[in-house]
């Protein structure tokens, strides 16, 4: 009879639902990176409208999940980490290699992750790439690290569980990473936001909507509130300017959309303006092309964004001038921004000042 509660049995439990967490933080990861940075085969949807909304806020949720799970998996084969020697044999220490930078690459991903949903920024880098580059190190150590412990895990999974200590390891980890998924889950789903105590943004803001990044820090208070504001909208050698009065006089669109923070927050909006599409015929700009999108803002990494052909003619892809029955907020976007649905918030430009066909 084993009297250790550490070992495979809890290792291989813990770690069948800490890699399924991982393949869906992964994935919603992945389709974050490409939607921001679209390689030419990539085509991300603009319906349902919800759809980032739910892959990026499962990833945000799973990554904080995997947290307790992974420390409770690493517990259960922490003596297994400081074994002598370390290096036995070339097929040995390939495996002593990858686990290391298994381990490390994980707590790089959940702790990176987190602190940039908790919009903390403490590193000297840019988050994105470095985050992106350091998921495939991550997976690729993952899928080796499965492939060498198959058999550990099919004789472990395959025997019942029937010590009633690690019966309660199991219990803890499954409660812990219940616990932070809702703990973290309010930010997107609105019905858990008063028991979600790390969710950063809920819910507060002008507007009943957070904002993120103010019209002070933007450094737009006086070209979005200038009296002689226009938009510029251009096609090829077309070009228009619109005042703010001239697009409240253009026929107006309503729709209930979100923004989908990459950071994790969501809310959903009502938001009523004028669709992108009656801007671009105004210009007699062709259906099927991309847009860029440009702000008043003037350095910033999203003061620019392109907005995808199927976007840019969706009847619901808004410049909005409107939000929640009243004229949009100055941090909100005003004198215009861009609303369009399953985007993700980083591109959803605010302060618009001009609109090109590509
Ligand atoms: N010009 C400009 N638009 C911007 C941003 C920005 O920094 N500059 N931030 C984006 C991000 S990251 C998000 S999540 C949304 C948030 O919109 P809100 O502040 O109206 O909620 O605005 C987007 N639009
Ligand atoms: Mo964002």
């Amino acid at each position: 009879m084993s009297t250790t509660v550490r070992g495979p049995a809890i290792a291989s439990r813990v770690g069948t639902v800490l890699g399924i967490a991982i393949a869906v933080c992964f994935t919603t990861g992945l389709l974050s990176h490409w939607i921001q940075n679209p390689p030419g085969w990539f085509y991300w949807p603009a319906h349902p409208v919800w759809l980032y909304r739910v892959t990026q806020g499962a990833h945000v949720i799973t990554g904080v999940a995997s947290v307790p799970l992974l420390l409770v998996k690493l517990w259960s084969v922490f003596p297994k980490l400081f074994e002598r020697p370390i290096i036995k044999s070339p097929v040995h220490a390939a495996e002593r290699g990858s686990i290391a930078i298994l381990v490390g690459a994980m707590i790089f991903e959940l702790v990176t992750g987190i602190q940039n949903a908790a919009q903390w920024y403490p590193w000297g880098f840019f988050f994105p790439p470095i985050h992106y580059a350091v998921a495939w190190v991550a997976v690729g150590a993952l899928l080796i690290h499965i492939a060498v412990k198959i058999p550990i895990i099919r004789d472990a999974l395959g025997e019942r569980q029937t010590d009633s200590r690690r019966r309660t390891v199991l219990r803890t980890a499954w409660i812990g990473a219940g616990v932070a998924a809702v703990a973290v889950a309010g930010q997107s789903i609105p019905a858990l936001r008063k028991v979600s105590v790390i969710a950063p943004r809920s819910g507060e803001g002008p507007q009943d909507l957070p904002v993120n990044r103010t019209a002070i820090a933007a450094g737009v208070t006086d070209t979005a509130q200038a009296s002689d504001y226009q938009l510029a909208v251009v096609s090829g050698d077309v070009a228009r300017a619109f005042t703010r009065i001239e697009l409240q006089t253009m026929a107006q669109t309503k729709a209930s959309l979100p923004i989908a923070c990459v950071e994790g927050w969501s809310a959903s909006a009502n938001w009523e303006g004028v669709p992108i599409r009656s801007l671009l015929d105004s210009v007699g700009a062709p259906r099927g092309r991309d847009v860029r999108v440009t702000s008043l803002e003037r350095g910033g990494l999203y003061r620019s964004t392109t907005l995808p052909a199927n976007f840019a003619d969706d009847p619901i892809t808004l410049v909005a001038l409107r939000l929640n029955g009243k004229v949009l907020d100055l941090d909100h976007g005003y004198p215009c921004r861009l609303i369009a649905p399953a985007r993700p918030g980083v591109l959803q430009t605010k302060w618009l000042s001009r609109i090109e066909v590509l």
